[in-house]
């Protein structure tokens, strides 16, 4: 499995519409709030130009490529901490995602209702912000107080974990998010089982109109930037448009080149997710595949081949790795060991994006 991205935003911004484009898996999409009331889950191939170059060397193996699942979440309103409009239900479903990915109305249509009547990304970007970090102060001050009452019978274990539970009480209180508090080595295990809303990374999708790039999705820009990311533009609508009037990626691919759209959403998005989320993408050609897998950056190689079979991590004694592009300009593995380009590696290694790593397992 590859990592998976919730999409949240106030309701009619566009993110089933989003989600159609991204996953073409007929999520409903009305001009209704809360029509998703199940969240709907999609898993698309992460697509991959390297995969296919080095497929091509073993055209009679099944190629895999990594995967990316996304989850339509239903819309967030003001009060849904509270639970407003189903908020905690969604809430917990994005407490489940590896990443949030933030979707922003930047398309004016007066046939669609916006919640608060007027098209504004900083303060739809700031409704949804309370509302996740209003969830996090309530588990966190739930937590300080449990803890609270541990360290007052005495318990010392509990007094570094209250100490720290209190320090991020105080900064969710003052309108800090999880992910901006310096967080100490040892004191990351207490944030574990807790899953905080606002630690997760966050990516922003300024959902525009037919006509594209806009004075809204360059503030949605702006605002990414000033919380140290990035937001991608997708035209929605006509990109999920080009799903339904095509049957091929090539037509697909043809048809956007005509509407002028330079890069499929999908393919922005994916971009974007890596960097932010800082994820890497090996490769495997053992067996009847050539296979893409995804972690993240600075995974030691027996986590890695624990991707591919639980027991690697503890049966892992060596890895045989070559560079994806030096692997396809000699054409074998066979030539790189004679060019001393094939390098065996212990337990420490850690894993580097283009690797093509075989495992040696006992
Ligand atoms: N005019 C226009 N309408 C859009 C665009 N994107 C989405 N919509 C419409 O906005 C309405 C709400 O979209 P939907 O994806 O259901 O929003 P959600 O509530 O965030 O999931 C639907 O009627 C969509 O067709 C767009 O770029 N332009
Ligand atoms: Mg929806």
């Amino acid at each position: 499995m590859g990592f998976s991205c919730g999409l949240v935003g106030l309701p009619n911004v566009g993110k089933s519409t989003i989600f159609n484009a991204l996953t073409a898996a007929g999520a409903r999409v009305d001009n209704y709030p809360f029509t998703t009331i199940e969240p709907n889950v999609g898993v698309v191939p992460v697509p991959d130009p390297r995969l296919d170059e080095l497929h091509k060397l073993f055209p009679e193996k099944k190629k895999v490529p990594t995967t990316l699942q996304f989850i339509d979440i239903a819309g967030l309103v003001k009060g849904a901490s509270e639970g407003q409009g189903l908020g905690n239900q969604f809430l917990a479903e994005i407490r489940n995602v590896d990443a949030v990915v933030h979707v922003v109305r930047c398309f004016e249509d007066p046939d669609v209702v916006h919640v608060d009547g007027t098209i504004d990304p900083k303060r739809d970007i700031e409704v949804i912000e309370t509302e996740l970090l209003l969830k996090d102060l309530e588990t966190v001050e739930k937590r300080v107080k449990s803890l609270a009452s541990r360290v007052k019978v005495g318990d010392k274990a509990a007094k570094a974990e209250y100490e720290f539970f209190e320090r991020v009480r105080q900064a969710l209180a003052q309108g800090q998010h999880i992910r901006e508090i310096t967080i100490h080595e040892h004191e990351r295990p207490f944030l574990k089982d807790l899953n905080p809303l606002t630690l997760k990374p966050v990516l922003f999708v300024a959902n525009v109109g037919d006509e594209g790039e806009n004075e809204y999705s360059r503030e949605v820009q702006r605002l990414a930037a000033e919380r140290g990311t990035i937001a991608v533009i997708i035209r929605g609508r006509l990109e999920s448009e080009v799903y339904e009037a095509a049957d091929t990626d090539e037509e697909r691919r043809a048809f956007r080149k005509e509407l002028g759209i330079e890069e499929s959403g999908l393919d922005a998005l994916v971009r974007a997710g890596y960097e932010i989320l800082h994820l890497v993408t090996f490769y495997t050609i053992d067996g009847p595949e050539v296979r893409a897998w995804t972690v993240p950056k600075g995974t030691h190689a027996p986590q890695a081949g624990a991707k591919i079979h639980t027991d690697f991590a503890e049966r892992f004694v060596q890895c045989e790795v070559a560079r994806w592009d030096e692997l396809v300009r000699e054409k074998s593995l066979a030539r790189l060991r004679e060019l001393g380009h094939l390098h065996r590696h212990g337990e420490k290694y850690e894993v580097q994006d283009g690797d093509v790593i075989h495992f040696i397992v006992a």
